[in-house]
């Protein structure tokens, strides 16, 4: 029985072709700097969009169209839902899936409840996996749905609520582990204040990297060899999110000594509701040594929440290209999840495909066109030339820590006059890139 009945296997078709059940630019098998499109991206299917997204906003429920659904929370329903994403995954050809615990299984009254219905449905995800040699990219837990956790839940006031949390996290681990998983995310859900009238901002950083050293401990005792990724966002859904940016995570890492131990899995609609760019996050990531993982999706410029759409425009997916190219063996155990949900109006099965195709689709049009700027050179020899004067002469001294203030004063007073300015181009460099989209 097929839950996607009129939708075929999708498979390149290349350039030239106009059906929208195929892709036009990702060939799995094609190589591009000396990898596969498929090593390159990871794709990964985000289990709670596509699988429990139901097109509810704050004016009006649900309107998905979703057959298989039988309208129970159920562990039965979970199990056939498995069953749905599998089939979807393997007709799309996407290697990989992403999944909070609470996405796959219902939670039940107790842990102990809510434990056992995981445990009923991972044995469904293992035999799946086995099945079509689909595999889990990273597992999470659900620490921000529950009303347990309304004021967080390492950085809770509730002590209780830290241990409700900490449980569950072991949990999601183990059932990563046992999945082959490989990484394991921490997006702080509800890890920040609003007001801070009511919050003791030090405890709960505290709090929070006790949590995440914790974290670290029980990942060395169970033997769990995934990386561990933190996923900054600004804000939303408290006021201050204590994971706002790629910065505040490196300085966060740092200061509480766990920096050795995480990356950043950055997401596209966190990058811009910072105030960032996409490409600036993902380049201080990796100038940090940081750049773990990418959560494909988009943001609406007229909007400016998190409205997780998937992404279509070439320039964001070049610019991406561009930073993980950079990247001596990319992002090594990530990749691109696509944590992006199809619009309220777009409420049909066969609309998840449309979505994940054109997204894929444009990832695999942006590494090529990365590839050709990269080919090209010009972008990288514009840089190394503008940044010339620190190759040699007063500026390697600097770099090599062979001045003081004594010796730059004494270099200046004897030159007289730094050395006039060259223009940056931009306008230039912006029109190059544009040559390589034509
Ligand atoms: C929330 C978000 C999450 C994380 C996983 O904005 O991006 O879905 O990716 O918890
Ligand atoms: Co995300």
């Amino acid at each position: 029985m097929s839950f996607f009945p009129d939708v075929p296997k999708i498979v390149f078709e290349g350039r030239e072709s106009t059906n929208p059940f195929a892709f036009r630019h990702y060939n799995p098998a094609e190589i591009v700097e000396g990898k596969t499109m498929a090593e390159h991206f990871r794709f990964a299917v985000a289990y709670w969009h596509t699988m429990r997204g139901t097109g509810s906003d704050p004016f009006g429920p649900g309107c998905a169209v979703r057959p298989w659904e039988d309208g129970t929370d159920s562990v039965p329903m979970a199990q056939t839902r498995v069953k749905v994403a599998f089939e979807f995954m393997e007709k799309l050809g996407v290697p990989y899936y992403c999944f909070h615990d609470r996405d796959v299984a219902p939670e039940g009254k107790t842990l102990s409840e809510s434990n056992a219905n995981l445990d009923a449905v991972v044995k469904v995800l293992a035999e799946e996996q086995q099945r079509t040699g689909i595999k889990l990219l990273w597992g999470t837990a659900n620490l921000f749905s529950n009303p347990r956790f309304v004021h967080g839940a390492s950085t809770s006031c509730n002590a209780d609520v830290f241990a409700y949390g900490a449980a569950q996290v072991k949990k999601a681990m183990e059932v990563t582990k046992q999945l082959g998983g490989e990484n394991y995310v921490f997006w702080g859900g509800r890890e920040g204040y609003t007001n801070l009238y009511n919050t003791d901002l030090k405890r709960e950083l505290d709090h929070f990297a006790k949590f995440l050293h914790l974290a670290v401990d029980y990942k060395t005792k169970i033997g769990f060899d995934g990386q561990f990724l933190i996923e900054p966002k600004p804000k939303e859904p408290t006021t201050h999110q204590y994971d706002f940016d790629a910065a505040t995570c490196a300085a966060f890492l740092r200061g509480y000594g766990l920096i050795h131990h995480f990356k950043l899995n950055i997401e596209t609609n966190h990058a811009t509701l910072a105030g960032h760019t996409m490409m600036h996050e993902l380049e201080y990531a990796r100038v940090n040594g940081l750049l773990g993982s990418i959560d494909a999706n988009r943001g609406d410029e007229l909007i400016g929440w998190d409205t997780d759409q998937f992404p279509t425009n070439l320039y964001l997916t070049t610019q991406v290209m561009l930073v993980v190219l950079n990247q001596p063996g990319g992002l090594g155990s990530g990749g691109f999840n696509f944590d992006a949900k199809v619009r309220r109006e777009s409420f049909e099965p066969v609309d998840l495909f449309h979505a994940h195709i054109g997204s894929m689709d444009c990832f695999a049009h942006g590494l090529k066109i990365a590839a050709a700027i990269r080919r090209d050179g010009a972008l990288t020899d514009f840089v190394k030339t503008r940044y010339g004067s620190w190759d040699t002469g007063i500026g390697a001294g600097i770099e090599a820590g062979k001045e003081d203030f004594g010796s730059l004063e004494t270099y200046m007073l004897k030159k007289g006059n730094a050395d006039a300015n060259v223009s940056g181009r931009q306008e230039m460099l912006e029109n190059l890139v544009n040559r390589y989209l034509g």
